[in-house]
């Protein structure tokens, strides 16, 4: 299995500093793990625990040398790095969709059941406490931004990104035209925003007039905003429907870019998906179903369609049963809580070589894995145990 970018590129410094890969550090002492059993996933020598400390220390060190070239050189927005929860603002003309996308995504609400919304008044702000804790708040349309009514600063000081969502399924000339003062108001006063935009209800259109729609309003927006002077304004465009997985994948794309752990994460799964040969591996949080970070392989809709769906197999199967924890199953035997595996997998294929990989990290977040071929049963002691390896390094990514 290759990844699709060298190391240079996942990092911003134009010298990486060579990196130790943690995964390969058991391999010197795989032959003598290979006939333990998935057990020995959790289990690493103090040696292990060092390498693996120093690191991630290294790649703290390295994060914070390269953070200040990396955010003068890219363009506004992109990974910036926040202190706080992520936060984000959903804006956009009368029901276009901001409280379902919100309720969908965060809330677990069936999107047949978005019918019955009632238009939102005034400003309304969540906190959902996932992997971490994510604030949302929607803007009402009728608060437009020069209104008395809306304090700009409590709102949009702390913002990570604001996403427009533009109905497709409504004249959207009127709402391209909300927006653009909307990103030039964000340039001038919060360039630091992301600002994203959902264009929405792509359900309702055809295949042919999706793609054509999409191509418009980016092409007009882009138009209006370099019109303006405003034409660097880094904007991302996104289509998506509450009916099937297309919102999901542009919430994830909206929240990672808002994590500071981000780099740390995506540099962990690139080096186990080579070490270990998996065709690609995500990082979802459950409650949510919204991936934190996945690795630099290309991504395929089908493949993020298929993990998706287990996380919601898991999730049934846990809320009949839960989980049963090695402290249940060991007589009198006393195991810390984290030393727990819970993992399982799930054939896509009658050969059995193409499955999906599940493991929980912990309470919020499971790690998902889609192996190829070549992934046989032999080689499942290794990948339980380096997995057991990213599952301490990630505890330490989210605790520092
Ligand atoms: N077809 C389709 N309809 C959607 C989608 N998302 C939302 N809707 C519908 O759009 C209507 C308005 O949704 P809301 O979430 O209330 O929109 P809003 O922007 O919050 O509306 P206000 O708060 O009144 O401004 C509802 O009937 C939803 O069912 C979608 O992806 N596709
Ligand atoms: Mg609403």
């Amino acid at each position: 299995m290759r990844t699709l970018f060298s190391e240079n590129i996942l990092s911003p410094s134009p010298t990486p500093v060579p990196q130790r890969n943690p995964f390969e550090l058991h391999f010197a002492t795989a032959s003598s793990l290979s006939h333990t059993s998935s057990s020995a996933s959790t289990q690493s020598s103090p040696r292990q625990h060092d390498l693996l400390t120093q690191y991630l220390q290294q790649q703290q060190q390295h994060d914070e040398s390269t953070r200040t070239s990396y955010e003068s050189s890219s363009d506004r927005g992109h990974h910036v790095r926040r202190k706080g929860n992520p936060k984000i603002l959903f804006m956009g003309l009368k029901k276009s969709g901001k409280s379902s996308v919100q309720k969908v995504v965060f809330q677990k609400l069936s999107p047949a059941d978005t019918l019955f919304l009632e238009p939102t008044t005034k400003v309304e702000q969540t906190s959902l406490r996932t992997f971490t804790t994510i604030d949302t708040a929607e803007i009402p349309s009728h608060l437009t931004l020069d209104s008395s009514e809306l304090d700009h600063q409590p709102l949009f000081s702390n913002a990570g990104a604001v996403i427009w969502v533009l109905d497709v399924q409504d004249e959207y000339l009127a709402s391209i035209a909300a927006l653009i003062e909307t990103a030039v108001f964000l340039s001038e006063h919060y360039p630091r925003i992301n600002f994203e935009i959902f264009i929405h209800k792509i359900d309702g259109l055809s295949e042919e007039y999706k793609y054509d729609t999409f191509r418009e309003v980016r092409q007009r927006v882009q138009d209006e905003l370099s019109d303006l002077g405003h034409g660097d304004r880094s904007v991302s465009y996104y289509q998506t429907s509450i009916f099937d997985h297309s919102i999901f994948e542009a919430m994830s794309k909206v929240v990672q870019k808002l994590l500071p752990q981000l780099p740390a994460m995506e540099t962990l799964l690139n080096k186990l998906c080579s070490t270990c040969r998996i065709q690609k591996a995500y990082l979802f949080d459950v409650g949510s179903k919204i991936y934190v970070a996945t690795d630099a392989s290309p991504t395929f809709l089908r493949d993020y369609e298929v993990c998706s769906d287990y996380i919601d197999v898991i999730v049934d199967i846990k809320q009949i049963y839960g989980w049963h924890s090695r402290e249940d199953n060991e007589e009198g035997g006393s195991v810390a809580s984290g030393d727990s595996i819970n993992e399982s997998t799930v054939t896509l294929d009658p050969s059995g070589e193409t499955y999906v990989y599940a493991r929980e990290v912990d309470e919020h977040l499971t790690l998902l894995c889609v192996m190829g071929k070549g992934s046989t049963i032999r080689r499942r002691a290794l990948i339980d145990y380096n997995v057991g390896i990213l599952q301490d390094a990630l505890l330490q990514v989210f605790k520092v």
